[in-house]
């Protein structure tokens, strides 16, 4: 996708004129288009599709054919064939100026650049789309109230109880509560979401970005568009919302040792079996196994994390309804998913 090629054109229109009034009074020409081809097409690389950048350097190629002899053109054909894979390759993300901005922070450069340009991270405008699609959709929040459901939820208790009575132990955090919230967000972890965090973020973050912001508008069928203005107030506050979280990711992975590409989750950006944000897992994370790791998809790890994440909100054993309405409520801002938890929560425990 090429999002910058309207600005990256201007800029080189504005610099050949320069150059060809400079070229009228230069006494040596074919030299200075030898130094003009190789100064702009090296200042434009990161900036140029490729489409554009092959079509440049034809066009470069051209001139210096003319003006110089044989040796000259050979030189900077062996150039070219050696610069053009790395040029094209850096050259067609949209995610470029995310990128500089991020090693602008201090994450190593060499791993942003490898990260971004792995074939599976892209810009995703259909799953921004739905973000910001205007919909009437609820979740069904009954479904976890049905015999089936609480069947499973006991189940998960017997099945974790050793974790759970560790968690209600050391943090103080009832297991029905704790369970009754991995049942909702991932069937207790049968439901984890099929989104690419990288590519989510990492797109929610470039919606900052106002030609990116067009082709997401241009992507949402004209009778699911928000009103413009919302739109664009929801996308430049998300836009700074997922950039902190797309740190927080790569602070996580880079600590875990983990390839950022391959975790997988909510379309909002959430993992594990308790759905954490990245954010959440450094500050709240904790290693349920003792395995030296912080994986929410471990369900010791997400089980501690789970209770950790409570008792820092006020969770405390014994706890009346009205206080640990106010503490799931941190974790979900819907009256609807928290009373469903502690209806599920007290199914449990009778
Ligand atoms: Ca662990």
């Amino acid at each position: 996708m090429c999002v910058n090629s309207k600005n990256s054109t201007l800029i080189i229109n504005n610099s050949e004129s320069q150059y060809q009034e400079q070229y009228a009074s230069n006494k040596d020409a074919g030299l200075f288009l030898f130094r003009y081809a190789i100064n702009v097409i090296v200042s434009q690389a990161q900036r140029l599709n490729k489409g554009i950048l092959i079509l440049k350097i034809r066009y470069h190629f051209a001139h210096i054919l003319l003006s110089c002899g044989a040796i000259g053109a050979m030189i900077v054909c062996f150039w070219m064939v050696s610069a053009l894979p790395a040029a094209s390759q850096d050259s067609t993300s949209p995610f470029n100026s995310l990128q500089a901005r991020l090693a602008g922070e201090g994450f190593d450069p060499v791993m942003l650049k490898n990260l971004f340009l792995n074939p599976d991270v892209h810009f995703e405008p259909r799953t921004m789309s739905l973000f910001f699609m205007h919909s009437e959709a609820r979740v069904n929040y009954d479904q976890f109230l049905s015999q089936d459901s609480l069947q499973k939820a006991r189940k998960y208790i017997q099945d974790h109880l050793s974790d759970l009575n560790a968690a209600e132990e050391t943090l103080g955090v009832a297991k029905e509560v704790i369970t009754a919230i991995m049942l909702v967000e991932t069937r207790l972890g049968t439901y984890l979401g099929t989104s690419s965090i990288m590519n989510t973020l990492s797109s929610l973050a470039s919606m900052n970005d106002p030609e990116l912001r067009d082709v997401v508008w241009n992507s949402i069928q004209e009778d699911r568009r928000p009103i413009k203005s919302a739109f664009e107030e929801k996308a430049n506050a998300k836009s700074a919302w997922a950039y902190q979280e797309l740190k927080a990711y790569l602070k996580y992975t880079g600590r875990e040792k983990i390839d950022p590409t391959t975790i997988h989750g909510s379309y909002a950006g959430a993992m594990g079996i308790s759905q954490f944000m990245p954010s959440n897992i450094l500050a709240y994370g904790r290693d349920g196994n003792q395995d030296g790791r912080i994986d929410l998809f471990n369900p010791s790890d997400a089980i501690m994390s789970i209770a950790n994440y409570l008792k820092n909100f006020g969770w405390k054993p014994g706890i009346s309804y009205e206080a640990a309405f106010d503490v799931v409520y941190h974790y979900n801002h819907s009256k609807v998913y928290v009373t469903t938890i502690l209806k599920i929560a007290d199914q449990l425990k009778g």
